[in-house]
């Protein structure tokens, strides 16, 4: 999947999940229902997990500064006694919201890979990576061996929500050809039910309808992004704090993390978010909505 692909991915998941797909006739299919495809999808990962096996003896004796190309098999034959995934993954729990803003919470599962030994981003942040994508028949779809920038609100959900799993790397250093080496950087992988990928918005003939997808990525840095530069970090303008973006305070239509004034006040939301500078938003009613937010502060 290259940049553009998966730019295209959360946008084609928003508008999947609302509408229709023409079949190869032409009709229009209706997305299929989606807590069946729940079902369905986490019964797939669940004998997946069972039956595989990572490379993880690999990983375990690799250099920090080394990249693992992430690998799976069946456990059978001389890999009998591998370690089951099912036994290596922590479940986290994602939500998805359909076009009635009513929400489904899907499991995906993590795999720490290593650990890294920097901070984690957020789901919202810009990160630097290298990755690969599967499918559950083991087909590769994507892979990407030299690092490059991903804003993660434009990767598709499943992606995003690994982040606050991995850690960046050291500081980088700078070589004598002007390229950077990265030590000690992060690396996990996601197994994600189709609801947190593409779900009936097939992106290429190589990711077929209703697929979970698994991703490994490795992390080399990342920035706190600010969308608007209105000082408030864009993970702080999801004020619900359910990872869709869509909150807008003032009803305008520009979403808080677009917004420059997010109160609609006539006073930019960077001239009225912390004007002591103590690290708190201010409050000048005490009302307990922070100035920035609050019309009358
Ligand atoms: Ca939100
Ligand atoms: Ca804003
Ligand atoms: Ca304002
Ligand atoms: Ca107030």
């Amino acid at each position: 999947m290259n940049k553009l692909t998966l730019f295209s991915g959360i946008f084609i998941i928003i508008i999947g999940l609302t509408s229709c797909e023409p079949d190869q006739r032409g009709i229009n299919v209706p997305a299929r229902d989606y807590l069946d495809q729940r079902a369905v999808d986490n019964d797939s990962l669940l004998t997946f997990l069972k039956n595989r096996f990572y490379n993880y003896e690999a990983y375990q004796t690799a250099a920090t500064n080394e990249l693992v190309t992430f690998t799976i098999d069946t456990i059978k034959g001389t890999n009998a006694n591998k370690i089951p995934l099912i036994d290596q993954v922590e479940e986290i729990i994602v939500q998805v919201k359909d076009s009635d803003d009513v929400y489904y919470d899907h499991t995906a599962y993590i795999l720490p890979l290593r650990e890294g030994v920097g901070t984690s981003p957020t789901a919202a942040d810009s990160i630097f990576v290298t990755y690969k994508g599967m499918l559950l028949n083991l087909k590769k779809f994507d892979e990407r061996t030299s690092p490059l920038w991903f804003e993660s609100l434009s990767v598709v959900r499943g992606f995003s929500a690994l982040m606050p799993y991995i850690k960046k790397a050291s500081a980088p250093t700078v070589n004598p050809d002007g390229t950077y080496s990265f030590d000690g950087f992060g690396s996990a992988a996601v197994f994600m039910p189709s609801a947190l990928g593409y779900y009936n918005s097939s992106q290429t003939a190589s990711i077929p309808q209703y697929s979970p997808l698994i991703f490994a990525v490795d992390l080399y840095t990342y920035n706190t992004t600010d969308h608007d530069g209105d000082s408030v970090p864009t993970y702080l303008e999801d004020l619900n704090r359910d990872g869709y973006f869509d909150d807008d305070t003032d009803s305008d239509g520009v979403p808080n993390y677009r917004d420059v004034d997010d109160d609609n006040d006539k006073v930019l939301t960077r001239n009225e978010y912390d004007k002591n500078n103590d690290g708190t938003p201010d409050d000048t009613d005490n009302d307990g909505t922070p100035d920035y937010l609050d019309k009358d502060n």
